[in-house]
């Protein structure tokens, strides 16, 4: 889906822990820094099964043909600013129920959410990993730097990326 050449852009484990009621409005992966070209992929594997009263994840099928979608700012809020949460026409959302060890792949334009963990007895753990072609680059043309994990890239900072961690993971001080 993504060709060839392929890094690594982000790994996160997001824990929703029971009584974590917090929602995760909605968003887009692109929003946390436009990658061109724009066929990163999201691949979001449960480590818990998930459902609608533990949290999963909400989609907006087909939204990834909307294309990047700015977030409205409100400048008198600062965190606001920040925020990549977009308002969303909600009527064909649906809940993607996964169990542990499934795993979904999406486009980096998918709308997608998460509500609390309203579960009294079960945690909601997702692994998250971003994929990107190995040449993405910010909308200021410079490189995503991440691990090239498939083929080649034309940026000698992208080919030695693992190169400037150390033995243990960590990046030279
Ligand atoms: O952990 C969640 O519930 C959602 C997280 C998410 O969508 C993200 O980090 O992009």
């Amino acid at each position: 889906m993504i060709g060839p050449n392929i890094k690594g852009v982000t790994s996160q484990l997001t824990f929703k822990m029971r009584g974590n009621t917090k929602a995760f409005g909605w968003h887009q992966d692109n929003g946390y820094g436009e990658l061109d070209p724009y066929n990163a992929l999201t691949t979001l594997t449960a480590l818990d099964d998930t459902d609608e009263q533990n949290g999963c994840l909400w989609i907006v099928p087909a939204s990834h043909q909307r294309g990047q979608i700015e977030p409205g700012l409100n400048l008198a809020d600062k965190q606001a600013e920040k925020s990549i949460e977009l308002v969303v026409d909600e009527s064909t959302a649906i809940p993607v129920p996964m169990r542990a060890g499934e795993a979904i792949v999406f486009h980096c334009w998918m709308l997608h959410k998460s509500q609390g963990n309203f579960s009294p007895d079960r945690d909601r753990r997702i692994l998250f990993l971003r994929y990107a072609d190995a040449d993405a680059v910010y909308n200021n043309r410079r490189p995503r730097l991440g691990p090239l994990l498939r083929g080649v890239t034309k940026f000698p900072e992208v080919a030695s990326y693992e190169s400037n961690f150390l033995r243990d993971g960590s990046l030279p001080r």
